[in-house]
Formats: C-alpha cells, sequence, structure tokens
C-alpha cells in the first residue's frame, strides 16, 4: 500500500476513521477535499501554487481579515439567497429584506431608550437623524425591539478594527418605545474599502479587482417572538451602490435622504439646523421558533 494512485490516496484521505466523529463534518470535508482534489488535478496546480495559497491562507487567518473574503467572494450573499430561497418555499417571504451582516460586528454596544445619538461629540460628514417604527407583517408596533446600529467613520473605519476609535464609537442599540419607535442621531458615513496591504487586498490585486462597498449602515433588530433580522440601508448617490465588492446591496434598503429638514422636535438629539433626514421602518417577521429569536448574531449564535 505505499504506492497511490491519485484515486487511492483521495478515498484513504476519505475514508480513514477510528472513531466515530462527526458525520456532517466528514461529509462536508470529504466533499471539499476531492473538490480540490480534482482542480489541482485538472489545472495543472504546480507545488509553487499551491504552497503560495497555503501561505496565503496562513497570513489570511492570523490578519482577521477571513469574513472579508468570504463577504468579497460573494459567500455571505449566497448564504442570504439561500434564505431568501427557502423562505420562498415556506411562504413566508415578508418584511425587510435581509441583508449580510459583514464581518465587523461587535456585540455589547451601550444601550439607549427610543433614541441616541450614535456619533460622539462634533459631526464628522452631513448630520443625519434616522427614524421610523419597528413593525411586525401586520403592520403591529413592536415595542421593546432591540435595534443595534454599527457604522463606519468619515475614513471608512469601524471601531474595534480601525485604529484610533474609542470602544463602541457608532456602535449603539436602541430599545424601540411602547410605538416601535427608534430614532438616532448619527452622520452620513462614507464607503468602506478593504485594507491596503493586507492579505486582502492582495488576492483582489491579483484578481484585478476593487475592495470597496458603497456607503450603508448595519442592523440587527431582535425582540422576544420576533424572527431575528439582520440587514443593512444604503445611503443614495454613492459611486458603488451597484458595484459593491460585498455584493449586499439590495432593492428596498436604498433609502431616501431628506435634506435641509429642520430641526424642530429633534432637540433632544442636539439637532439645532437643518439636517438630512432618513425615514425607514423595519418590518419584521413572526418566529416559528427559539431559535429564530436568538439576539446574537453570526458569531454569538454559533457560540451559544
Ligand atoms: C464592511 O463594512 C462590510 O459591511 C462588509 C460586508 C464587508 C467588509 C466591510
Ligand atoms: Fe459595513
Amino acid at each position: 500500500m505505499s504506492e497511490l494512485t491519485k484515486d487511492q490516496l483521495l478515498d484513504l484521505v476519505n475514508s480513514k476513521q477510528v472513531a466515530p466523529g462527526n458525520a456532517r463534518v466528514r461529509q462536508l470535508t470529504q466533499r471539499i477535499v476531492s473538490d480540490l482534489f480534482k482542480a489541482i488535478d485538472e489545472l495543472d496546480v504546480t507545488p509553487d501554487e499551491f504552497w503560495a495559497a497555503a501561505g496565503w491562507l496562513e497570513r489570511l487567518g492570523k490578519s482577521g481579515q477571513i469574513g472579508l473574503i468570504t463577504a468579497g467572494l460573494g459567500f455571505d450573499r449566497l448564504l442570504d439567497i439561500r434564505s431568501d430561497e427557502a423562505d420562498e418555499k415556506a411562504g413566508r417571504a415578508a418584511g425587510t429584506p435581509r441583508a449580510i451582516e459583514g464581518p465587523l460586528f461587535v456585540a455589547g454596544a451601550p444601550l439607549s431608550q427610543g433614541e441616541v445619538r450614535v456619533d460622539e461629540g462634533e459631526p464628522k460628514g452631513e448630520v443625519l437623524v434616522m427614524e421610523g417604527q419597528v413593525l411586525d407583517v401586520d403592520g403591529r408596533p413592536v415595542a421593546g425591539a432591540l435595534l443595534d446600529v454599527w457604522h463606519a467613520n468619515e475614513q471608512g473605519g469601524y471601531s474595534h478594527f480601525f485604529p484610533g476609535m474609542k470602544p463602541f464609537e457608532l456602535r449603539r442599540r436602541i430599545a424601540t418605545d411602547a410605538q416601535g419607535r427608534y430614532r438616532f442621531r448619527s452622520y452620513l458615513p462614507p464607503g468602506y474599502a478593504i485594507p491596503p496591504d493586507s492579505p486582502t487586498s492582495e488576492l483582489f490585486a491579483a484578481l484585478g479587482r476593487h475592495g470597496n462597498r458603497p456607503a450603508h449602515i448595519h442592523f440587527l433588530l431582535a425582540a422576544p417572538g420576533i424572527r431575528t433580522l439582520t440587514t443593512q440601508i444604503n445611503i443614495p448617490g454613492d459611486t458603488y451602490i451597484d458595484d459593491d465588492f460585498a455584493f449586499a446591496t439590495r432593492d428596498g434598503l436604498i433609502v431616501t435622504l431628506e435634506p435641509n429638514t429642520a430641526a424642530a422636535g429633534y432637540e433632544s438629539l442636539g439637532v439645532t439646523t437643518p439636517f438630512t433626514r432618513v425615514r425607514f421602518n423595519f418590518v419584521v417577521q413572526k418566529a416559528l421558533n427559539e431559535s429564530e429569536t436568538a439576539p446574537e448574531a453570526r458569531m454569538g449564535r454559533i457560540a451559544a
């Protein structure tokens, strides 16, 4: 058995077993290894190419950028398309569309009731107030829903990932009031670009691709009895709105800006001069089981 053909080797790799292990992990590993063996053979991958790829994966893991690569190669959107398909089949495609979480969520942002200033101190862009209601699919307000909001700063950086930012800068949680209302003040963020001189930018350069996302704001919305919604809104007018490196732009999530909205009624958010308003209602589905109500984002869900 010391001499092996490629097929014999693959069969051995896929069949070795001294304990039950995990059947699903075995199934997935077998499939992925088989597909890679095939790709290496059919594309005549050289040892130098193979080890360059392995070295890149090593650096990618160390850089903490795996979630940028999954987004940039379409996997995050693929999972959403598959979830949408499953909803369609189950006759429960309704409400605000989901949009990818992205790799930059941080749990535990400061919590406020009803409204909050998401930015701190001086606005670093056009003053924005976004407001609306959380409604269920029957149009009933969802009181006490928890809305996580996070977005990039004026340089396209997210706190906890971008140097020089305060913890939870531009990250807040808002509990909706009795009418299901929320509102927050911040500033209109610019788009996002993948970090230069990184494993991610290295691959994108080799692919001849850009690594830009159009301006957007992320949301994670959870409430008892409600199916947790992860989504984003896009700010209209961005060059990359239809060319997002993460393929996340969706109809129904491109908001309308209302510039020059009068400040009256917005004093509690420190607004004294005309500002840009966005009105947006989140429409959420009823949960079919406990796990759909989980307030955790993707990494929290798998840890829970
Ligand atoms: C982002 O800001 C983002 O939202 C995604 C999906 C990927 C990279 C950066
Ligand atoms: Fe983002």
